[in-house]
This record gives structure tokens, C-alpha cells and sequence, in this order.
């Protein structure tokens, strides 16, 4: 322990004469098991070439270290620096870390959050930028918690249609359902286990293809029919060939569907269809498919 408190009030010595500490004055990984009193206000700049570890709190003006490790909050009032830090809460006028990581999936930036990368090229903004939830300005902002693309048949699973298409013997962009294939003119998936939220997000392509005479698509979440969208009748002379039957052009493709609403359940029934449910429609004159559904929450 005597070692322990030791350590801090070299620290604080160095702290408050603005001396930068030499790797060799410290020692690696020692823990601190009492509380240690520290003065309120920020004490100076500290320089550290080897990593720190504070068992309790630590307040000073300026923090330039390889790693820092507080076991309890960490209030600097000028800049942190650091290739990595853990604490349970920091505050400072600025960060520069490598790594930023939140053992509770929140982060909360009370102000600007910029995000550079080690690249040279200025223009690089980021490398990249994973987080559990983000929230800016205070308002929570939206993420994407499922994604289906349907691009490989052996992963698309739990939809009441199961067979996929693509437009193309060489296209690898395949979608739900297609020509031919719609007979049953509903697709439902229900989403489970989704995280906590308040709000929920479902996004989507919506084919048209082939013979549509005024028909209306449609997508129904928990039931409720959400979006609609009419096509057709499509006068032929105008359409642009692009998938199903070859007799009937195209005037309407990869139409986008966005639908947000309040929702907290963690299931949500996701159906796909269109209003063409005459028993004598030929799927194969007139169909749909869906792409690239996403569910966000916030
Ligand atoms: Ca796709
Ligand atoms: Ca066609």
C-alpha cells in the first residue's frame, strides 16, 4: 500500500511542478486500495510514456499517457491522450484515443464527436465507426439491427415465402419471391428478439413486375397495413424490359419502402404483398419481389 500511495503523491508532485515523468519513476500495473485524496482543481499537465493505473478518482489539467486505467471516474479539465483509456466516467475538454469502448453499449458525448483517422490523408474521416446505439444533440439515432439481402438462397429462413429470384442468369443481386413465384401474394417474416426500443424503422425494395393493371402493393407490420403503392396499367411501348416475362415491359422497379412507428415489442410481424389475389392470377404474368429489408430501432 505504502508503495501504492506512494506512486499518486509522485504523481501529483510531478503534476503540480509540470514535469513530465520519466518511464523510469513509475511502476508498471501497481494498484491503488485506499481512497486517495486529490485536489479538486486540475494540478497541471502529467506526461506518462508507460500506461497508469488509478484505483480511485484523478483530477488534473492535462493527461498524455500510453493507457489509462481508472477504476473509478477520471475528471480532466484540459486533454486526454491516450492510445486507450477505461474508466467509469470521463470528463474532459478533449479526447484522442485509438480506441473507444463502453462496457455498457452507451457512450454519451456531451458535445462535438469527430472522428479521425490515423491515415495521413486528411480527407479520410474514419476508419470506421461501430457502436451499440448512438445518440446526437440528444436525439437517439436510428440503427440497423437486421439486414436481408436474400443474395444467398441458404440464408434467407423464417419467411412464409422461401423462394428467391434474380433478374438475370448472372446477377448475384437476388431478391424474395419474383417471377413466377408469388402465387400465394404474401411474404411475412417475424422478426424476434430485437434490442430495447421505442421506435421501429422497416425499409425495403419493392419489385413490380411484369403485367400489373392497377394492382397495389402493400407491407403490413404486426397486421397493420402500413404502406400501399398502386401500379399500372402499364402501357408496353414505354416499359424497359428488366425482369420475369419478356412479353411485359417494366415501368416500376425497386420501388423504396421506408416505414417508421412507435414499437417496444422485441417481435415484429414484417408482410410483404400486393392486392392481385384473384385465384385465376397467373403469378407468372404478374408478380412482385422484395429486397434488402431492413429493421432499425431506436
Ligand atoms: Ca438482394
Ligand atoms: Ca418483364
Amino acid at each position: 500500500m505504502l508503495k501504492g500511495v506512494f506512486v499518486i503523491f509522485l504523481l501529483v508532485a510531478l503534476a503540480s511542478q509540470g514535469v513530465h515523468a520519466k518511464a523510469t519513476k513509475s511502476r508498471r500495473g501497481q494498484d491503488v486500495d485506499d481512497e486517495v485524496e486529490v485536489e479538486k482543481k486540475p494540478a497541471g499537465s502529467v506526461t506518462m510514456k508507460r500506461d497508469l493505473s488509478v484505483g480511485g478518482s484523478m483530477t488534473v489539467g492535462t493527461l498524455d499517457a500510453q493507457n489509462v486505467t481508472a477504476a473509478g471516474n477520471l475528471m480532466v479539465e484540459g486533454e486526454i491522450r491516450a492510445l486507450s483509456m477505461a474508466a467509469t466516467t470521463a470528463n474532459t475538454g478533449y479526447l484522442q484515443t485509438s480506441l473507444l469502448k463502453s462496457p455498457t453499449g452507451t457512450i454519451l458525448v456531451k458535445g462535438d464527436l469527430i472522428i479521425t483517422s490515423a491515415d495521413v490523408d486528411p480527407s479520410v474521416s474514419a476508419t470506421a465507426f461501430i457502436a451499440e446505439s448512438v445518440t446526437l444533440g440528444g436525439v437517439a439515432q436510428w440503427r440497423l439491427v437486421r439486414h436481408e439481402h436474400f443474395d444467398q438462397e441458404e440464408e434467407v429462413e423464417g419467411w412464409s415465402l422461401m423462394e428467391t429470384s434474380s433478374c438475370s442468369a448472372g446477377s448475384k443481386d437476388a431478391f424474395l419471391g419474383g417471377h413466377c413465384k408469388t402465387g400465394d401474394n404474401l411474404a411475412t417474416k417475424t422478426f424476434e428478439n430485437l434490442p430495447e426500443h421505442t421506435q421501429i424503422k422497416v425499409a425495403a425494395r419493392y419489385h413490380f413486375i411484369d403485367n400489373w393493371q392497377g394492382e397495389t402493393a402493400f407491407l403490413k407490420l404486426d397486421g397493420e397495413h402500413v404502406w400501399t403503392q398502386g401500379h399500372g396499367p402499364v402501357n408496353p411501348a414505354h416499359g424497359i424490359e428488366m425482369c420475369g416475362s419478356s412479353k411485359f415491359k417494366e415501368t416500376k422497379f425497386s420501388a423504396p419502402v421506408e416505414v417508421s412507428q412507435a414499437h417496444t415489442n422485441s417481435m415484429l410481424e414484417v408482410s410483404f404483398g400486393s392486392t392481385s389475389h384473384d385465384e385465376n392470377d397467373d403469378p407468372c404474368s404478374r408478380s412482385f419481389g422484395v429486397d434488402d429489408v431492413m429493421i432499425y430501432v431506436k
